[in-house]
């Protein structure tokens, strides 16, 4: 039997990379015939605040964050959807892994290398900077470990930013499992989501992301069609006349439309590519990635929009949620305590 979990960050407005990335993949996966599955997907509020927030917006994403995936076509009759928070077995777990977690491999993650060199390379201590002087930064992948084997989960569908973490999952359900002579944790699979990373309209070195400042950089799951046309119609793109074609390196903000059409449609890079063969120019392409966009989200803005003028549905799912995440997590904990000698 499978348990697929999965959770996303409430930093603000869930946008098309964490659609394709993600959420959407999530979606196909709880709707696919497989009799006995789980299904857990969630918000990671704890993680979310490595960089503190103003509560009050806080509370709103946390909110808004459950409207979009509901939004985005995830079922709470065959999902359990809650807030990490809502089950404290998660901090627990966190620091039993703590104390069997070498700072070594800790210090190896590349995510936290790449935050950790910020500080060394910078002069100026912004907000970005001193998160990463946090040891919530560092030990933010022992808690993403906590997440995913609290309920024994065996497969965790993530972008491919995520491998790394989800390697040292593995490393820490067996160091778990030798020090105390037990095989309770399952070996954890990750699941690639086949779309491709998806990067800033802006600044395509980048990847779109929800903390970005510029609103211009992201599509939002609940922009309306004509923010969606003057963000694609603002997109950095190229001045090279003539067919469209893929080139990561030399038509960064190009390929990274091409590779937004790929996730849509389901169809391979060199599939969609042939696909565009009548676009005469910028313009063009512009317009069609702009309408696959707008048919994509037409339905998950209006559901948006009504899920969030009364939030006593999204905090009834929430509930729901919360007691069949705690339900499971109970029992393992109490395990786990039994393993430890701490029953
Ligand atoms: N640009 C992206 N393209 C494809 N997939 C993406 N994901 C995030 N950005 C992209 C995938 O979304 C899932 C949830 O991400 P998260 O919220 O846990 O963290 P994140 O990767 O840090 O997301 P953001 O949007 O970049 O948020 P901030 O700005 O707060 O850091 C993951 O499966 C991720 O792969």
């Amino acid at each position: 039997q499978s348990t697929i979990f999965s959770l996303i960050q409430p930093t603000g407005n869930i946008h098309l990379g964490n659609y394709l990335g993600a959420i959407r993949s999530w979606k196909e996966l709880s709707e696919s015939d497989s009799p006995g599955s789980k299904f857990i997907f969630g918000i990671a509020d704890l993680h979310a605040i490595t960089l503190p927030k103003d509560p009050q917006t806080l509370k709103r994403f946390r909110h808004e964050a459950i409207a979009s995936l509901l939004a985005s076509g995830l079922s709470p009759e065959k999902c359990t959807i809650f807030h990490q928070s809502a089950v404290p077995e998660h901090t627990e777990l966190s620091w039993y892994f703590t104390c069997i977690t070498s700072m070594g491999n800790l210090n190896r993650m590349t995510q936290w290398k790449s935050k950790a060199q910020q500080v060394q390379n910078s002069s100026i201590y912004d907000d970005r900077v001193m998160e990463a002087t946090k040891a919530g930064v560092l030990c933010y992948p022992i808690l993403q470990a906590a997440d995913i084997l609290i309920y024994r989960a065996t497969h965790v569908p993530v972008g491919d930013d995520q491998s790394q973490h989800l390697e040292l999952t593995r490393g820490i359900a067996n160091t778990f499992n030798h020090t105390y002579k037990t095989k309770f944790f399952p070996i954890v699979k990750t699941l690639l989501t086949p779309s491709k990373k998806i990067l800033s309209l802006r600044n395509p070195s980048k990847k779109m992301s929800k903390s970005d400042p510029d609103q211009n950089s992201c599509i939002y799951v609940t922009d309306s069609p004509e923010i969606v046309a003057k963000k694609i119609r603002k997109a950095t793109t190229d001045s090279i006349q003539g067919p469209i074609y893929y080139a990561p390196e030399e038509r960064p903000g190009v390929s990274n439309l091409i590779n937004v059409i790929s996730g849509l449609t389901g169809k391979s890079i060199d599939e969609v590519v042939a696909d565009l063969h009548w676009v005469k120019d910028h313009k063009q392409f512009k317009d069609h990635v702009t309408e696959l966009i707008v048919e994509e989200f037409r339905e998950n803005r209006e559901m948006y929009q009504r899920l969030t003028a009364d939030i006593s549905y999204l905090d009834e799912v929430c509930a729901r949620g919360r007691d069949n995440a705690r339900e499971i997590a109970s029992a393992n904990i109490a395990q786990v305590r039994k393993l430890i000698g701490m029953d």
